[in-house]
């Protein structure tokens, strides 16, 4: 699900002194387009002002919600790390993101547009979300879900899957939603650490063509674990299902027969909204906590700014999947408290063709696209003979998340999909800060392919040395956030000392958010991968990112992962695994070739001592590269845990290819 943060992270004991070397050079910019920029709805002097009053800004922005008690305290910081924004104001979030557009005129307007694997569509307005809300809130209720409890999702890309979020937050419960396809393992630790009495599952999903069963996961995990009442399982599929007499519910039977009135009460804007799981590779997975008001304000507030977003007209499209932290806030929460209209899409990009997503924003009139580099890569790979055969003139913002992009995949995506013309906004942020932190605005922002740039307007980021002290424009180190902000995670879920170590021990006052990043000569930020992947070579710290972007940049290369492994005279030596484009031949002058090109980008000191050409990569879900997989591997070690990867057999296939790596 979540990117890797080990149990470790907090003790720096794989950065040495060294700072990161600061490699790569990127001079190529790209100016808004004249019409955006004159139109956008934040422009440069957001910044100012928030930089002469934080508070003032963010209490600001708190008034896009509607609020039942309006906050007179922005921020209580008494008790750092512990915040709490907009303490005394009351708020109910499924209203703020449902019924509030209904009573303004907009009932009408298509909430989600929904495109099935196979072909079903579905538009879905604002009233007919809100009567859907009340009916599931209801349906809660009958069931015996009170205000605090918590409630696990596990579900399919289906517009159940908002349904049921927003149901839970209406009547102040929980949720926990818990990729769909993770093993019936990973729903049961986490249906016991947060206590989850209710299941929300299907009996399947539709991918890469078929039904794909998840009702088994759940069976097997409320086997194994107590206090869970009730199942309630939506019919996606229409495939058999096991069915538990008295536990299981059907979510058609009970929503059916409930009212399509509910009164949504104002909870506190500290009531506990969603618990979510990152995992860790060491230690059971942490329960990321996020409350209402700070969190709906900044996810509001950022979707509004980074995508430029006019509900009126524009139609947007989030490729994320719903159990990831993007789609909790920029498919649920953020575009709904925004009232915009959005695609949703159940499958996979390769289904029934591999131009499935350009069809479908032909087909929606798709303007903004937020998607993650790994698609944007494999998109690539594919071909730009593909995005060329369909009408892609819609578009008109581009977002990428989830990983630092590779300046090579940012220009392949503003030139092939955003017609040499659209912003590519690159938002750096994590499970526990809720909402985008750094981010280019499209219409102020000169861009630059590969870096995130600049925290947003009331967002404080830098980067430090290891001393804790920032460094100057050029150098390289560790990012943190040194102010808090209003979506930050409150703590881990049952684990308040855990919260303290993980963020907020290894620099006094800061949080530390586990991401190497450097400042280049503008003061602007770029991200280099989590601090644990970085190498050591010859006593100087090497990014993972840096490297694997040099090898994007040759054309036979699609994709690049790039890890240290322990070596008698460098300490560690670079090992980089590469996907070939279609047409490149695996020969020992490639590689003497992608070798040279690395060391002409990067210098001789970030040469990889051995590439190796493989047919995949180990992905998290989010499309993140395991890459302490690819460590064992080259290192010649047994594999850690695999649970969380998308396919586990791409490992197979990746030692098979190696006789011995070390
Ligand atoms: C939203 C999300 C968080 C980690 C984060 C970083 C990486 C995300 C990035 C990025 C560089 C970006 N990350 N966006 N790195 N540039 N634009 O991905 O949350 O799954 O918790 O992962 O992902 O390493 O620390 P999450």
């Amino acid at each position: 699900m979540a990117w890797d943060t080990t149990d470790t992270l907090g003790k720096g004991d794989v950065v040495s002194n060294e700072s990161l070397a600061n490699l790569l050079r990127e001079e190529r910019r790209f100016a808004p387009p004249a019409d955006l920029a004159a139109n956008a709805n934040v422009t440069a002097e957001a910044y100012e002002q928030a930089k002469a009053d934080r508070l003032g800004f963010w209490a600001e922005q708190a008034r896009r919600l509607t609020w039942a008690t309006e906050p007179n305290e922005t921020l209580d910081w008494s008790n750092p790390p512990f915040a709490k924004w907009f303490a005394d104001g009351k708020l109910n979030v499924a209203y703020n993101c449902v019924d509030r557009h209904v009573e303004a005129g907009h009932g009408d307007r298509v909430a989600i547009h929904f495109e099935g694997e196979p072909g079903d569509s579905k538009a879905i307005t604002y009233t007919e979300l809100k009567d859907e809300v009340s009916r599931a809130a209801n349906a809660l209720t009958e069931i015996g879900i009170e205000k605090g409890d918590r409630v696990a999702i596990y579900l399919p890309m289906i517009p159940e899957a908002v349904v049921s979020m927003l149901a839970c937050a209406r009547i102040g419960a929980a949720h926990s939603v818990v990729f769909g396809g993770f093993s019936a393992d990973a729903i049961a630790t986490r249906i016991e650490d947060a206590s989850a009495k209710l299941v929300i599952t299907a009996d399947g999903g539709y991918r890469r063509g078929k039904p794909s069963a998840l009702k088994p996961a759940v069976d097997e995990a409320v086997a194994r674990v107590d206090g869970v009442d009730k199942v309630l399982v939506v019919r996606r599929t229409g495939q058999e299902v096991d069915w538990t007499e008295g536990r299981d519910i059907w979510w058609h039977e009970i929503t059916q027969k409930q009212s399509a009135e509910h009164t949504p009460e104002a909870f506190d804007a500290e009531q506990p909204l969603f618990i979510l799981y990152t995992s860790g590779t060491t230690g059971k997975p942490k329960g990321i906590l996020h409350t209402s008001g700070g969190y709906l304000t900044q996810a509001a507030y950022t979707h509004h700014a980074v995508f430029d977003l006019k509900p009126e007209t524009d139609v947007y499209w989030c490729t994320a999947d719903i159990g990831w932290v993007t789609g909790h806030s920029y498919i649920t929460y953020g575009p709904l408290a925004n009232g915009a209209t959005q695609v949703m899409y159940e499958g996979t990009p390769d289904t029934p063709h591999q131009g499935r997503f350009w069809e479908i924003i032909q087909k929606y009139g798709v303007t903004i696209l937020y998607t993650a580099p790994t698609v944007i890569r494999m998109f690539m790979k594919w071909g730009d003979d593909i995005p060329a055969k369909f009408d892609l003139s819609s578009l008109r913002v581009l977002g990428s998340v989830g990983e630092p992009i590779n300046p090579e995949a940012w220009i392949w995506y503003r030139k092939h999909i955003g017609a040499d013309t659209c912003p590519v906004v690159d938002t750096w942020w994590q499970t526990e800060t809720g909402s985008m932190m750094i981010s280019p605005l499209p219409g102020v922002t000169e861009a630059k392919p590969g870096s995130a740039q600049r925290a947003l307007p009331g967002i404080s980021a830098t980067v430090v040395d290891d001393e804790a002290n920032e460094v100057p424009d050029g150098g390289g180190g560790y990012l943190v956030l040194t102010k808090p902000w209003p979506s930050m995670l409150r703590t881990i879920w049952g684990d308040d000392q855990r919260f303290l170590d993980t963020y907020w021990s290894r620099f006094e006052g800061k949080y530390f958010a586990g991401d190497g990043a450097k400042k280049d000569e503008d003061g602007d930020i770029w991200l280099l991968g989590r601090v644990d992947d970085v190498m050591l070579v010859s006593g100087h710290n090497i990014s993972t990112t840096e490297v694997e972007s040099a090898l994007v940049s040759h054309p036979s290369v699609a994709e690049a992962a790039v890890v240290g492994a322990a070596d008698e005279t460098t300490g560690q030596a670079i090992v980089a695994f590469v996907i070939l484009r279609g047409s490149a031949a695996e020969t020992s002058d490639l590689v003497g070739e992608l070798r040279a090109h690395v060391s002409k980008a990067l210098g001789p000191i970030a040469k990889p001592k051995r590439i190796l050409p493989v047919a995949e990569l180990p992905k998290t879900r989010s499309g993140k590269i395991m890459r302490r997989l690819l460590r064992d591997v080259a290192e010649n070690r047994e594999l850690g845990d695999v649970t969380t990867l998308t396919d586990s057999t791409v490992m197979d296939l990746i030692q098979t290819k190696l006789p011995s790596a070390a």
